[in-house]
């Protein structure tokens, strides 16, 4: 058929998100000031986002860094629940950064499904392995990610999958609520207040999660230059933020304002009371900070 004959209007992605049920919850904050939806439970169908995300050829690239002992204690759970739960119908890599390649766990990819590990070294500051992720993704997005997929999502390893988190967490530019920070009042918020830090910051919207961030891959990109640029002038005036890179992640999406909004029925933390959590679909990792954190 030749392409008047196609009657059928394709859905846009921005189409999807202006009709998201923003009427569905109503304990909860659904849209923010301006104008970004806050993904909860219930605002849209999960087939109509899969369907257009597919037509449109959508794509996803995880990058998640499991370095020195954050390897055995978590990345065989995050990436075999990953497989019963991110992105499924839709093409996906996993990019693995860690200093020890050969200990990566070979395990069950389904279609379209690729894994990819990358070796990277290990800096003797935890601190540093945090916080230079920021350079790694900035380089794996201009090196071999930028047109090849359309989005990119950044993870911490110390967590599991337990339910959808699909296409409809996609957007130019995204940002998850904090599960300890989404009812507490702005004060509480802990951004760095320290004037001489770049991410120093007053007031905020939200308290973002850097655990979960992403994007297209400009936005991504834009993203991790700005904070890594931010954390080496800190280093210059030999200051560090108060929480690392996720203080840098809170200034710059207090500067560049995300397009969507994951509720942290993406990233809960069990330890919490419940209450507005429908569905958890990622959930904390138990930590042992003595074991994982002491040389
Ligand atoms: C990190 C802290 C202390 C000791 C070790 C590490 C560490 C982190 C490591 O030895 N190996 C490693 O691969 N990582 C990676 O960095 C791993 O992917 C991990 O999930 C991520 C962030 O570290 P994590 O999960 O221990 O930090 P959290 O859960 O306390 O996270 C928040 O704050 C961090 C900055 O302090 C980051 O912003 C993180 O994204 C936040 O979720
Ligand atoms: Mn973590």
């Amino acid at each position: 058929p030749s392409s008047h004959s196609s009657t059928r209007k394709v859905t846009t992605m921005k189409e999807l998100d202006e009709k998201l049920n923003y009427k569905s919850r109503t304990a909860v904050e659904t849209q923010t000031a301006w104008k970004a939806p806050i993904m909860w439970e219930g605002m849209w169908d999960p087939l109509v986002y899969d369907r257009v995300h597919m037509e449109n050829q959508s794509s996803v690239a995880l990058t998640v860094f499991a370095i020195g002992r954050y390897l055995d204690a978590y990345l065989k759970t995050f990436l075999v629940s990953a497989e019963k739960h991110f992105m499924i119908g839709l093409p996906v890599i996993y990019y693995v950064f860690t200093d020890q390649p050969n200990k990566v766990p070979l395990i069950e990819l389904g279609p379209h499904r690729y894994i990819r590990t990358i070796k990277v070294e290990r800096h003797s500051r935890w601190q540093d392995i945090c916080m230079m992720r920021m350079k790694t993704i900035s380089d794996l997005i201009e090196t071999e990610l930028q047109h090849i997929f359309s989005h990119v999502f950044c993870f911490d390893v110390d967590q599991k999958f337990t339910g959808r988190f699909g296409s409809e967490a996609l957007g130019d530019s995204v940002a998850l609520l904090h599960a300890h920070y989404y009812k507490l009042p702005k004060n509480r918020f802990t951004y760095d207040r320290n004037p001489k830090s770049k991410a120093y910051m007053e007031t905020g919207d939200y308290y973002y999660h850097a655990a979960v961030f992403g994007g297209n891959w400009q936005n991504v990109k834009k993203l991790a230059d700005e904070c890594l640029a931010n954390i080496m002038e800190d280093k210059n005036n030999n200051v560090e933020a108060l929480w690392h890179d996720e203080s840098h992640l809170n200034k710059y999406f207090w500067l560049h304002k995300p397009t969507k909004l994951l509720s942290p029925e993406y990233c809960w933390d069990n330890y919490l009371n419940k209450k507005d959590i429908l569905v958890t679909r990622l959930e904390w990792a138990v930590k042992n900070y003595e074991k994982l954190r002491t040389e």
